[in-house]
């Protein structure tokens, strides 16, 4: 038998601490997170028990009965009880609380989440008056239970409170040698910052309720102190600052002398693709949505990118359109340009690699590498596919990886395991092309030395990763190449297309695009601005950033910083390497082979306006994790987080002050409870500034939506349309509850700005708002300041976002779902389609077309409008009188009106399409 663990995983201290026990011989490997040890499962699983049989167990708490079992100790059903428990409600509890203290920084709050289960166990412990909890004897329950309690139980900052039968079992179980033992081993003495990156692997845990019914699900109100409150309310009461941002960019942007100067780069997408969501969301949206906080908060940054056009890849493209490459790349260029621009993704510059500056800047770094003796020659084996009649590089050849044995490993880099492989490793290698198998010739290739370099790459990965925001990602995946330690990287390749290189022996070759690409970043910069090597030669007073999907990381982190460092004429090397994880297209993988999911050029015939889908892709960015992209969900986001919501939220202050006050906001006196507002949307403001700082931009989004949260409660309980009809003193109550939300409605426009630039300025626009409120706000670490002062008058309101309804989004799905491609092609619209297309959501020339839902199947849409409101707002009360602790009752009575008003909701909008036949547009 052998059991695979890994450090810092609580459910390894169950396994181990379960062996130390039972005293079965069973050898311990120690293995890291991304291991995948069972082999039919297509994420690692962890902790694993390999039995004598061969097969594998991989349930923790299965595996702990397991060796009790195997030890003559037989789990009884009272035990299984309380491992069912642990499973279910415990863990998930636990869960929360760690993610909340390891990775929001929020111990303060975990108890709120733990209380219930302690609880319970205390009484249990208390009730059966036993020392163990089935008995007079330790049981396989208490080992998984103590393991699990164990990293929250021994830290005591985390302040959970006395409960005495639970503290002296647990105390009873943790003196016990082997569960010491165990925890020494798993945890390593470490305190729960050790669970770091087990924590950053895990889904974010969701809050139960909020699962099945956000309408009903209470956020767990935040405890706000009177000192929170009063400093809240000086800061709103602070002058806007003087001089807005400058915001016009002077070109060239260089860096300034005492400035936080950034350089920000997002990977050079390749030229002879069309970028689908994934790649987008990986690289120049978040380095966009990141760029353009910076810019807000006063760095002084230049954010350039371009496409990285070399290499067999383009010349295959120019084989199958039948162009020369540069054909391809410059038709693709523009392809590329016209996406970003619809996705309003705001480069500095946009530029590409095959110029003349690329040339010079890549072979003067060559001539560098070689000068300094970072160059070797050697004869290399090389596939050659004799049916295509050319050599077979990285991407256009396919086999079984020879590591880990993946069937779809590339010539460059093996797709599951992460690992770099060289073509002829692979194992049954065919050709991509014509699935012929290649054959093995030989040839004269030149190599970075990379072993020579490691020691001063050490040196500076050590001190770039420690003081930079590098994502756990991307330092696991350079951790572990450094691990496996550093091969020579062969630099040439026998191509046409690409940056010819130098040296007289090696004239008929180019650069191998992994070497020439990084370079781009450079000769991009070059042709900015004459001035460049001020950004690239300037170490010391300019931030590097790098923005790219995770495959992309050790070319950035290991093989392009030791070209840097060779060359050694001062570069600028990565400070912070930010790498996302992948966006899967709904339950698979976006093709574009088999035509599945939505590539950057389609996002604009959808209908859907370019801030929503910026907005839903941030809200799904594969952040510490892989995610999808689901219309559905796209859907309910919009509908509920973006319509419902945010808009619903910043429309309803900007109407009030339009109706009850002639569009001036009104004078304000601030009471206890608009100062406790204050003080949890000042306090959302920092979480917000604190994230984005970090780069965590996903994260940072939903600070957002919860002030508008906490804006539409504040509204909902205050009932300002109310009040406006009362006395003196109610009317100035409805005034100071519309003041305040059109200024948090301000607050809000200044932080949407990085993400939905469009919806942010049209808020800014309705309000009137001064420019200076957006540098006002987002400075240091942020202060919520009363930036539309009593008296401003606000501009018109109007609502900010549309409806996605379920047909339309059917259609959406269907349409770039590839299931069905011969009957329903992805027809062109043309020009005067486009034109006549009023409704911005039409599909004219799908089976369903969504400018028909309104009158199709009897729905009646301004019905529907009215009970979503209803829906919205009953949800509000709900919330609010949770808040508030109103009776049981009364919350019940008032969840079952929720209920109520969501069925004739589901009634009024979407009648199940079998039982309704479809009219025709004309009735
Ligand atoms: N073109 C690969 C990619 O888009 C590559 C990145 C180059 S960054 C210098 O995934
Ligand atoms: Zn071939």
């Amino acid at each position: 038998m052998k059991l695979f663990v890994t450090e810092g995983n609580p459910h390894c201290l169950k396994v181990v601490a379960a062996l130390e026990m039972t005293g079965i011989q069973c050898d311990i490997q120690y293995v890291n997170h991304e291991e995948t040890v069972v082999p039919f499962l297509s994420h690692p699983a962890l902790p694993a028990l390999l039995l004598p049989s061969g097969q594998h167990l991989f349930s923790s708490n299965a595996i702990c009965r397991y060796l009790f079992e195997v030890n003559g100790q037989e789990s009884s059903d009272h035990c299984n009880q309380w491992l069912e428990w642990e499973a279910t409600d415990l863990q998930h509890a636990l869960l929360q609380a760690l993610h909340m203290a390891v990775l929001q920084g929020k111990g303060s709050e975990v108890s709120k989440v733990l209380q219930g289960p302690l609880n319970y166990l205390d009484q249990s412990l208390s009730k059966g008056n036993t020392p163990y909890l089935t008995g007079e004897a330790v049981s396989v329950a208490d080992v998984v239970l103590w393991a699990a309690l164990y990293p929250v139980l021994s830290d005591s900052s985390l302040a959970l409170g006395e409960r005495n039968s639970l503290k002296a079992w647990f105390d009873r179980v943790a003196a016990m040698h082997s569960c010491q033992s165990a925890a020494q081993k798993v945890l390593q003495g470490k305190d729960l910052q050790g669970m770091k990156s087990y924590l950053q692997r895990q889904p974010a845990p969701q809050s139960r309720q909020c699962n099945s019914n956000p309408a009903e699900c209470e956020e767990g109100e935040r405890a706000v102190s009177e000192e929170e409150m009063e400093a809240a309310a000086l800061t709103w009461g602070k002058s806007l600052n003087a001089s807005p941002l400058a915001t016009d960019r002077q070109h060239p942007i260089l860096p300034q002398e005492g400035n936080r100067n950034i350089l920000l780069t997002s990977a050079l997408p390749y030229v002879n693709n069309v970028p689908h969501l994934g790649n987008i969301i990986g690289c120049v949206l978040s380095a966009d949505v990141f760029s353009r906080y910076g810019r807000l908060r006063g760095w002084n940054l230049l954010f350039v990118c371009g496409t990285d056009e070399y290499g067999t890849a383009t010349e295959n493209k120019a084989r199958e359109e039948g162009l020369t490459p540069q054909q391809i790349c410059d038709k693709y260029h523009t392809i590329h340009s016209s996406i970003y621009d619809w996705f309003q993704i705001d480069f500095d510059f946009f530029g590409r690699t095959t110029t003349e500056k690329q040339t010079e800047i890549a072979q003067d770094i060559f001539w560098r590498l070689h000068k300094h003796g970072f160059l070797v020659e050697d004869t290399v084996e090389q596939l050659r596919c004799e049916n295509c009649q050319r050599f077979l590089a990285d991407r256009f050849v396919e086999g079984n990886c020879p590591h880990c044995s993946y069937p779809e490993a590339r010539g460059d880099q093996c797709d599951k395991c992460g690992r770099l492989i060289n073509a002829v490793e692979l194992r049954e290698p065919q050709c991509k092309v014509c699935k012929q198998t290649p054959v093995i010739r030989s040839s004269k290739h030149l190599f970075l030395d990379l072993p020579k370099l490691e020691t001063q790459l050490s040196q500076w990965l050590e001190k770039s990763t420690s003081t930079g925001d590098w994502t756990a990602n991307a330092k696991q995946i350079t951790r572990s190449w450094l691990r496996d330690g550093l091969k020579p990287r062969c630099i040439t390749r026998d191509l046409q297309w690409g940056t010819p290189v130098p040296h007289p022996d090696f004239k008929e070759k180019v650069f191998y695009v992994w070497f020439d690409a990084p370079i781009g970043y450079l000769s991009i910069t070059a042709n900015y601005t004459d001035e460049w090597e001020k950004w690239w030669k300037n170490p010391d007073q300019v931030e590097l950033y790098n923005f790219m999907a995770k495959d992309n990381v050790p070319f950035h982190s290991v093989v392009f910083p030791c070209s840097l460092l060779g060359a050694q004429d001062n570069y600028t090397l990565v400070s912070h390497l930010v790498a996302t994880e992948y966006l899967n297209y709904e339950d698979t993988k976006f093709s574009k082979s088999r035509g599945v999911g939505v590539f950057g050029d389609m996002a604009k015939d959808t209908g859907i306006p370019s801030d929503v889908w910026r907005f839903y892709l941030l809200y799904v960015r594969p952040e510490g994790q892989d995610s999808a992209f689901s219309w559905a969900d796209m859907a309910l986001k919009n509908n509920s987080e973006l319509l419902n919501n945010l808009g619903n939220f910043i429309n309803r202050g900007g109407m009030f002050v339009t109706k009850f006050f002639e569009g001036y906001v009104p004078a304000m006196e601030l009471q206890q409870e608009d100062k406790r507002l204050l003080a949890l949307v000042g306090w959302e403001l920092q979480q917000y500034i604190q994230l984005m700082d970090k780069v965590k931009i996903r994260d940072a989004l939903k600070h957002i939506l919860n002030i508008s949260r906490h804006g539409n409660q504040y509204i909902q309980v205050n009932e300002p349309w109310k009040k406006i009809k009362g006395g003196d003193t109610e009317r100035q109550r409805a005034g100071t509850v519309t003041g305040v939300s059109v200024n948090i409605a301000c607050l809000l426009s200044v932080m949407l700005l990085p993400y939905m630039p469009t919806v942010s300025q049209t808020i800014r626009d309705q309000l009137n708002a001064p420019p200076s409120c957006i540098n006002t706000m987002l400075q240091g670490t942020g202060s919520f300041v009363c930036t539309l002062r009593a008296g401003h008058h606000i501009g018109t309101v109007s609502p900010l976002f549309q409806k996605l309804e379920v047909d339309q989004i059917e259609a959406l799905k269907k349409r770039f779902g590839g299931q069905q491609p011969e009957d329903e092609p992805p027809k062109k619209k043309t020009t005067a389609q486009n034109a006549a297309s009023a409704q911005p959501a039409a599909v004219p020339d799908t089976a369903a077309p969504a400018a028909e839902v309104a009158t199709v199947n009897g729905v009646d849409p301004e019905k529907a409008r009215q009970l979503t409101q209803a829906v919205t707002e009953q949800g509000d009360k709900v919330r609010a009188l949770k808040a508030q602790k109103a009776e049981k009752a009364v919350i019940t009575a008032e969840v079952a009106k929720l209920l109520d008003l969501k069925k004739q909701l589901a009634v009024a909008e979407g009648k199940s399409p079998e039982s309704a036949p479809q009219k025709s547009k004309k009735k």
